[in-house]
C-alpha cells in the first residue's frame, strides 16, 4: 500500500457535473449504470483516470460509442481512458455482489435490506469514479428492484418518479439538486416501518421528516425523531443555519461499521443510535441518540453544503460538527455532565492516541488508509480546537465567523485553512501562532508553578509548555493555548485577580515559557487551572491535597471541582503504587467526598461524576511504562476503601435519590439515577446480605434499562455472588433484542475477573454474538481490549486471542479489524516480557500475506 501526502494535493484534472445512476438491485448480480457527464479541467493532455475497487466491468460507452478494450485499461484499482475530449458523456455499466460484501463498504445487505456507505472511499465499489471529495456532481438516481422484497427504494434528495414493471419489479427515481461529492451518495432498498412527522423551517420549508426502522420498532423511534426536530431548530437559532430539501430521510440499519453517516437528505443509523425506549435503552442511550441525530443534522451544513477539500481536510466538517454537536447536546440539557464527558474521551482515549505510534495532528500530513483517520484525534481533539477558537472569539465572534465562512464557502470543498481565515478576517485579527494546533500531533504538558510576594502582594504564574515529539515531528513549537483560569481563597471566595493579560478569565499562553504576574493580591490565592478544560493540554501543577479539597468544595467551574477529585484519588493511587503500599485517602478527603454527597441535591450529576474513580485505561496514562498488575490493585482497593468508609452516606444517598414514580428521560431524574447507581457500584462492593437485597431488589423491579442494567453491572463488576444469576436473567429476558444483549456482552467483557478472557472466548459462540455483525464485535471484543488488567494478562493469552480475531476479521472487515488492533500498538509503554509477547503479535499480523491496508498501516507505524 501506498501513502499518500497532504502536501501533494493537486486539483483534478477532470471533473464531473452531472450522475445518472440506474441500480437494478439484486442479491448477487446488482448492475449499476452510470451515466457521467465529464469535462476536463485546465490545458492537459492526461487520460481520464477513474477510482474503481472489487467491481467487475460490464461495459464503457464514451459519447454513445463502446469504447473498445485498447481504448482503455484498468490499472492499480483505476480505469484508464486515454485521449477523451474537452467534454463528453461517459456510461460505465458495472455489476456488485452486495449479499457477499461483508467489509459493509459500498452496496451491501444488512439484514434484509440493502444500503450503502460511501464515506470515505465506498463509491468506488459502487462504480468507477472520480472518488474524491472536491468533485461535485448533481446526481440522478434510479432504483430498480422486487417490489415485495424492497417496497421502499430510497436514495438522495426528492422523489421525482416511481412506477411498477412486470415480474413483481418496480422503480424509485430521486433528484438531488445541490452538487455533491460521492461520499455523500446513498440508497437503501427495504421493507420497513416508517415513522413520519414534519418540520416548518424558519423560512417556512415544509419539510418531511422520515424515520424507517426494522418492523415492530415504531415506538422505539418516536425519541430520535425529536430529537431531530429539536436539532433542526437548535441550528437555526443559534447558528442560524436552515435546511434545504423537502424531506429529510433517517434510516436504522443493523449492519453498519460506524455509528452514522450524513449523506445528503438520507442518513444511514446504526439502529443504536435510533431505537431508543425506556425499557430497553439507558438513558446514556437516550442521550446519545440525541447526540448522534443532531451530528448528522448539522453535517447538512457542515460538511454538506461546504465539504473537504481532500480527506486530510476531515477535521474541517468532523471537529467542526462534534464542536456543534457537544453545544446542542449542552444546551438541551446537564451541560456540565456532557463536558465532563467529553473531556474524559479526550483523557483516556485521545492523549493516548496522541502518545501512540498512529499520532496525527488533527489535519494529518500522511494517510495510507483513510478509514484509519476517523479518529478521536480528528474529531474529538479537532472539536477541543474549534472550542479553543470559540473561547478566544467569543460567540459573538465565533458566530461572525461562521457566518463569514458560510457566506464564502457555500457549494465548495475548501480546507481548514479556509475555516481560519474566515475567523481571522471576520474578526479582524490574526491566528497564525494557533494554526499550529492543525500541523502539530502530541499532547502539550502545561507545567505550572506559583510564587506569592506578601509583602508586594504580588502573585505569579510560572507556565512552561513542552509537547513531546511523535513519529515524524521531532520538535514541536509552541502552541497559543488559552488557560482559563479562577482563583479562590482559602476559605473558598471566589477573588477577583486583575492583569493586564486576563481576560475573560483568559491567559493566553503562546511562549514556551511565560509568566503572567498579578498585583495588589492581598492573599496567596488556591487556582483553578485550566477551567471548563479550556485547552486539550496535560496540566503539571502540583496541587497540594488542602487546595484540591477547597476547589472540590468551591469551584464553581463544575470541571475544576470534578477534576479536583479526580486528583486526589490519582495521588492517592499513584503513591500507593510507588511505595507499593494500600491505597489510603486522608480523612480530610473523606470527609469531603462526604460532605458532597449528603449535600448531593443541588447537583447530583456532578457528585456522582466525582465519586467515579479514574478507570485502569485512564491512570495508565500517568505511566509512561504501564504497571498493569499495580493500576489493576490499586483501582480495586480504592473503590473498596471508598465503599467502606462511605457506607453510611452511599447506602442514605442511594435511598433518598432514586426518582419517584415511573421511568422518565428528564433532567433531574437522570442525573439522580446516575448518582443512586454510583451508590450502588460501590455498596456492591461489600457484599453484605442488606445489599445483596438492594442489588437484587433493584434488579428485578426496575421498570427501565438504566437501572436493571446498572445493577447487573454492580454485580458484576464486584464480582458479586448476584452476578451469575443476573447474567442468566438478563440473557433469558432480553435474547430476542440484539442491541439490548449487546450491553450483556460489554458487561461481561469489562469484568475484572481473572476469568474474563475465557468468558469472551466462550461468548464468542454464544447465540447473542455474530462475527457478521460491528456491533456485536465493539460490544464484546473492543470492549474488552479496554480491560487493561485482562488484555494485558502476563501469560500473553489476552494478547495471541486478539491477534487470532484480527487476523479472522483482515479478510472479512479490515475496517473493524483495524479498530481492534489499536490496543496492540502501544508495546513501548509495556515491561519486557510484554514488550516481547506483543511485537510477537504485530509481527505475525505483518507476515500475512493478505494484511489489509487498514492493519498495515497502523502495524507498520507501530513497529518501525
Ligand atoms: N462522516 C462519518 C460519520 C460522521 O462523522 O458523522
Ligand atoms: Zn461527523
Amino acid at each position: 500500500p501506498q501513502a499518500k501526502y497532504r502536501k501533494d494535493y493537486q486539483t483534478p484534472d477532470y471533473t464531473i457535473d452531472e450522475v445518472d445512476l440506474d441500480i437494478r438491485l439484486q442479491d448477487h448480480q446488482t448492475l449499476v449504470s452510470s451515466r457521467l457527464t465529464v469535462r476536463r479541467q485546465g490545458e492537459h493532455n492526461e487520460p481520464l483516470r477513474l477510482d474503481g475497487e472489487a467491481l467487475k466491468l460490464i461495459n464503457i460507452e464514451l459519447d454513445g460509442e463502446v469504447l473498445s478494450e485498447h481504448r482503455f485499461q484498468v490499472v492499480n484499482n483505476q480505469l484508464q481512458i486515454d485521449d477523451v475530449p474537452e467534454a463528453f458523456e461517459l456510461l460505465i455499466i458495472t455489476q456488485l455482489d452486495p449479499a457477499n460484501n461483508s467489509a459493509l463498504e459500498g452496496l451491501y445487505k444488512s439484514g434484509g435490506a440493502f444500503c450503502t456507505q460511501c464515506e470515505a472511499e465506498g463509491f468506488r465499489r459502487i462504480t468507477y469514479y472520480l472518488d474524491r471529495p472536491d468533485v461535485l456532481a448533481v446526481f440522478t438516481t434510479r432504483l430498480q428492484a422486487d417490489k415485495d422484497k424492497y417496497p421502499y427504494l430510497l436514495a438522495n434528495g426528492n422523489k421525482t418518479d416511481s412506477g411498477e414493471l412486470e415480474n413483481g419489479q418496480h422503480w424509485v427515481s430521486w433528484h438531488d439538486p445541490h452538487p455533491k461529492p460521492c461520499y455523500l451518495f446513498a440508497v437503501v432498498a427495504g421493507d420497513f416501518d416508517l415513522l413520519e412527522d414534519s418540520y416548518r423551517t424558519k423560512h417556512g420549508r415544509d419539510v418531511a421528516l422520515q424515520l424507517f426502522v426494522d418492523k415492530g420498532n415504531l415506538g422505539r423511534a418516536e425519541f430520535a425523531m425529536r430529537s431531530l426536530k429539536a436539532a433542526m431548530k437548535w441550528d437555526e437559532v443559534r447558528f442560524n443555519l436552515v435546511y434545504d430539501l423537502d424531506i429529510y430521510m433517517i434510516v436504522a440499519v443493523d449492519f453498519f461499521n460506524m455509528g452514522a453517516m450524513e449523506n445528503k437528505g438520507l442518513n444511514v443509523f446504526n439502529a443504536k443510535y435510533v431505537l431508543a425506549d425506556a425499557k430497553t435503552a439507558t438513558d446514556q442511550d437516550f442521550l446519545n441518540v440525541e447526540s448522534v441525530i443532531g451530528h448528522e443534522y448539522f453535517h447538512n451544513w457542515t460538511g454538506n453544503r461546504i465539504t473537504c477539500r481532500d480527506w486530510f481536510q476531515l477535521s474541517l466538517k468532523e471537529g467542526l460538527t462534534v464542536f456543534r454537536d457537544q453545544e446542542f447536546s449542552g444546551d438541551m440539557s446537564m451541560r456540565p455532565v456532557h463536558r465532563i464527558q467529553d473531556v474524559r474521551i479526550m483523557r483516556t482515549h485521545q492523549f493516548h492516541e496522541d502518545s501512540s505510534p498512529m499520532a496525527h495532528p488533527i489535519r494529518p500530513d500522511k494517510v495510507i488508509e483513510m478509514n484509519n483517520f476517523y479518529t478521536v484525534t480528528v474529531y474529538n481533539k479537532g472539536a477541543e480546537v474549534i472550542r479553543m477558537l470559540h473561547s478566544l472569539l467569543d460567540e459573538q465572534g465565533f458566530q461572525k465567523g461562521m457566518q463569514l465562512y458560510v457566506e464564502r464557502h457555500d457549494g465548495q470543498a475548501v480546507t481548514c485553512e479556509d475555516f481560519v481565515c474566515a475567523m481571522e478576517d471576520a474578526n479582524s485579527t490574526e491566528l497564525r501562532q494557533f494554526r499550529r494546533w492543525y500541523e502539530q500531533a502530541g499532547t502539550p504538558v502545561l507545567s505550572i508553578t506559583e510564587s506569592y510576594d506578601a509583602s508586594a502582594e504580588r502573585y505569579t504564574l510560572h507556565c512552561r509548555q513542552h509537547t513531546a515529539a511523535t513519529p515524524g515531528q521531532k520538535k514541536k513549537q509552541a502552541f497559543h493555548i488559552p488557560l482559563r483560569v479562577h482563583f479562590y481563597s482559602d476559605s473558598g471566595e471566589l477573588l477577583k485577580l486583575t492583569s493586564d493579560e486576563l481576560k475573560n478569565d483568559i491567559l493566553q499562553l503562546t511562549e514556551e515559557q511565560q509568566d503572567f504576574v498579578f498585583e495588589k493580591v492581598k492573599e496567596k490565592p488556591v487556582p483553578g487551572l485550566l477551567a471548563g478544560f479550556s485547552a486539550p493540554v496535560k496540566l503539571d501543577y502540583e496541587y497540594q491535597e488542602k487546595q484540591l479539597l477547597t476547589l472540590l468544595a468551591y469551584s464553581q467551574d463544575p470541571f475544576i471541582c470534578w477534576d479536583a477529585a479526580q486528583q486526589v484519588y490519582l495521588q492517592a493511587m499513584k503513591k500507593a503504587i510507588a511505595a507499593g503500599s494500600p491505597v489510603q485517602l486522608s480523612q480530610a478527603s473523606l470527609d469531603a467526598l462526604k460532605h458532597k454527597l449528603e449535600n448531593q441535591q443541588s447537583d447530583p450529576a456532578l457528585v456522582s461524576l466525582l465519586l467515579q474513580i479514574p478507570s485502569e485505561e485512564s491512570l495508565s496514562g500517568e505511566y509512561d511504562v504501564i504497571p498493569v498488575a499495580d493500576i489493576h490493585r490499586v483501582c480495586g482497593e480504592l473503590k473498596q476503601l471508598l465503599a467502606s468508609e462511605l457506607e453510611k452516606e452511599l447506602k442514605e444517598t442511594y435511598s433518598s435519590c432514586h426518582p419517584q414514580g415511573a421511568y422518565q428521560f428528564a433532567p433531574t431524574d437522570i442525573a439522580q439515577r446516575m448518582l443512586a447507581n454510583t451508590c450502588l457500584a460501590f455498596l456492591a462492593n461489600l457484599k453484605n446480605p442488606e445489599i445483596t437485597a438492594l442489588l437484587e431488589r433493584q434488579f428485578s423491579k426496575a421498570d427501565n434499562m438504566t437501572d436493571e442494567l446498572a445493577a447487573m453491572q454492580a454485580a458484576v463488576h464486584a464480582n458479586h455472588t448476584s452476578a451469575d444469576n443476573m447474567l442468566r436473567e438478563f440473557a433469558a429476558k432480553w435474547q430476542s433484542n440484539s442491541l439490548v444483549m449487546d450491553k450483556w456482552l460489554a458487561t461481561q467483557a469489562s469484568a475484572a475477573r481473572s476469568s474474563t478472557l475465557d468468558s469472551v472466548k466462550q461468548l464468542t459462540s454464544h447465540g447473542a454474538f455474530s462475527w457478521q455483525n460491528p456491533n456485536r464485535i465493539y460490544s464484546l471484543v473492543a470492549t474488552f481490549t479496554h480491560n487493561l488488567a485482562q488484555l494485558h494478562r502476563e501469560d500473553g493469552e489476552g494478547y495471541r486471542w486478539l491477534r487470532e480475531v484480527i487476523v479472522r476479521l483482515n479478510s472479512s472487515n479490515p475496517q473493524v479489524a483495524s479498530r481492534l488492533v489499536t490496543a496492540l500498538l502501544q508495546w513501548r509503554r509495556f515491561d519486557e516480557k510484554r514488550q516481547t509477547l506483543l511485537k510477537q503479535e504485530l509481527k505475525t499480523l505483518q507476515e500475512l500475506p493478505d494484511l489489509a491496508s487498514d492493519l498495515y498501516e497502523k502495524v507498520e507505524q507501530s513497529l518501525q
